[in-house]
C-alpha cells in the first residue's frame, strides 16, 4: 500500500539512498576503524621545514605539525609514536589525501574556498593561523612590499603564495619577476645564493628558512603580512566521523591550555571538581566513545604530546630558533583568535 503511494520512482530514489547513506556510513566510519586495524595513524606531513616537519639524524619526525598527528594517534592508541610520516611537496599533498595514502594532512595548507570546496577535502580546524610575508637580505634596504617592484621573487609552485603575490603586485600596480622553487630547501639554496631578492610564503615558513641561513642576523621579515593563511588539518570530504576525531584531538589541545591542564599536571587535574576539566579528562561523562575513542583519548593526547601551548612552545616559540611569538595564536582570552568550542 505505501509502496503504492510513493510508486516505483520514490521507491527506486530511496532505495538508492539508502545505498548511498550506507556507503558513505560505512567509508566516513571506515577511516578510524582502518587505522585502528593497522596500528598506525598515516600522516602526510612537510618535507623539511624546522619547527613543523623534520626528520632528526636518527630519523624521527619533529615539529609543530608533526606533533598534531601524534596528538592523534595517542588519543586514538595511547601512542604517539603509532605514526607513518609521509613527505608530502606542495604539489604532492592533495593528491596524498584524496587517493587514500594518508588519513590526515598535517602540512602548513590554508584552507581557501576552492580547496575546501572544490577538491575534494574537508578541513578539521585551524592550527597556526599565519599570513603571508616577505624575507630579504637587510643590506637591500627593503622596508615594506611596496619596494620590491621590479625585484626578483622565490615562490613555491603550488602553493596560495604564488596566487596572493600576482594579486599584490597587480593591485598595487608593481611587477616582479617569479623564481620558482620547490618546497623549503630548494627556496632556502635559491635565496641564500641570491637567485632571488626576497623570498615570499607563509611568516612561520620564513621564520625557520630564516633560521636556517648560515647569517640569519643579517635577513629581515617585512613587517607586512599580505594575505591571511590558517593553517590547518585536512580529511577527505565527507569523511564525516573521522573528520571529527582529527577536529576534537586539535580542540582538546587547545581546551587543555584554556583550562590550564599540560603534560605535567594532566593526571592531578584527573580529581579535579571543574565539570569542564572532568568531561575532557573524561573523569565525567563519556565523550569518548562518541568519537570511537576510550573515555581517556584527550588525557592521553595531553600527557603524551601535551596542551597546544607546549606544543607550539617547545617547536616555534620564543626559545626556539624559529623564535615565533603566540600572536593570533594566543588564547582567544589573551590577545589572540584561538578558539574552541565547548566540549558538552
Ligand atoms: N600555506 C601555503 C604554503 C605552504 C607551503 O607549501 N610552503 C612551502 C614553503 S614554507 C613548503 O613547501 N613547506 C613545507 C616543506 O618544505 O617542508 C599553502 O597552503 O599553499
Amino acid at each position: 500500500m505505501r509502496i503504492g503511494i510513493i510508486g516505483k520512482a520514490g521507491l527506486a530514489s530511496l532505495l538508492a539512498l539508502g545505498i548511498w547513506a550506507s556507503i558513505w556510513g560505512s567509508a566516513s566510519a571506515g577511516t578510524l576503524d582502518d587505522i585502528k586495524a593497522r596500528g598506525v595513524l598515516h600522516c602526510g606531513t612537510g618535507p623539511g621545514l624546522a619547527g613543523f616537519s623534520l626528520p632528526s639524524s636518527s630519523g624521527e619526525w619533529i615539529g609543530f605539525d608533526v606533533d598534531f598527528c601524534r596528538a592523534i594517534a595517542a588519543a586514538i592508541f595511547g601512542d604517539p609514536k603509532a605514526v607513518k610520516f609521509t613527505p608530502l611537496t606542495a604539489q604532492e599533498r592533495f593528491t596524498a589525501l584524496q587517493s587514500g595514502e594518508v588519513d590526515v594532512l598535517s602540512r602548513n595548507t590554508t584552507w581557501t574556498f576552492s580547496r575546501d570546496v572544490n577538491l575534494g577535502l574537508e578541513f578539521a580546524g585551524v592550527t597556526y593561523y599565519d599570513g603571508q610575508g616577505f624575507l630579504v637580505r637587510e643590506d637591500l634596504g627593503v622596508k615594506a612590499a611596496g619596494d620590491l617592484d621590479g625585484a626578483r621573487i622565490c615562490i613555491d609552485s603550488g602553493t596560495t603564495t604564488e596566487l596572493n603575490l600576482a594579486d599584490y603586485f597587480r593591485t598595487h600596480g608593481l611587477e616582479f619577476d617569479s623564481v620558482i622553487v620547490k618546497g623549503a630547501d630548494d627556496a632556502r639554496s635559491n635565496y641564500d645564493a641570491e637567485s632571488c631578492d626576497s623570498y615570499t610564503t607563509d611568516v612561520s615558513g620564513l621564520a625557520s628558512i630564516r633560521a636556517s641561513l648560515p647569517d640569519p642576523e643579517n635577513h629581515i621579515i617585512l613587517d607586512e603580512v599580505i594575505s591571511k593563511e590558517p593553517l590547518g588539518l585536512i580529511v577527505r570530504h565527507g569523511d564525516s566521523e573521522w573528520g571529527d576525531v582529527v577536529r576534537w584531538v586539535r580542540n582538546a589541545v587547545i581546551l587543555a591550555e584554556e583550562l590550564g591542564i599540560n603534560s605535567g599536571n594532566v593526571e592531578k587535574m584527573s580529581a579535579s571538581s571543574n565539570p569542564e576539566v572532568r568531561r575532557l579528562l573524561g573523569t565525567e561523562g563519556d565523550f569518548g566513545s562518541q568519537l570511537g575513542l576510550e573515555k581517556e583519548w584527550a588525557a592521553r593526547t595531553i600527557r603524551l604530546v601535551g596542551n597546544y601551548g607546549e606544543i607550539f612552545e617547545r617547536n616555534v616559540g620564543k626559545d626556539t630558533e624559529l623564535g615565533l611569538e603566540r600572536g593570533l595564536n594566543a588564547l582567544w582570552n589573551n590577545g589572540g583568535i584561538l578558539f574552541a568550542p565547548p566540549m558538552r
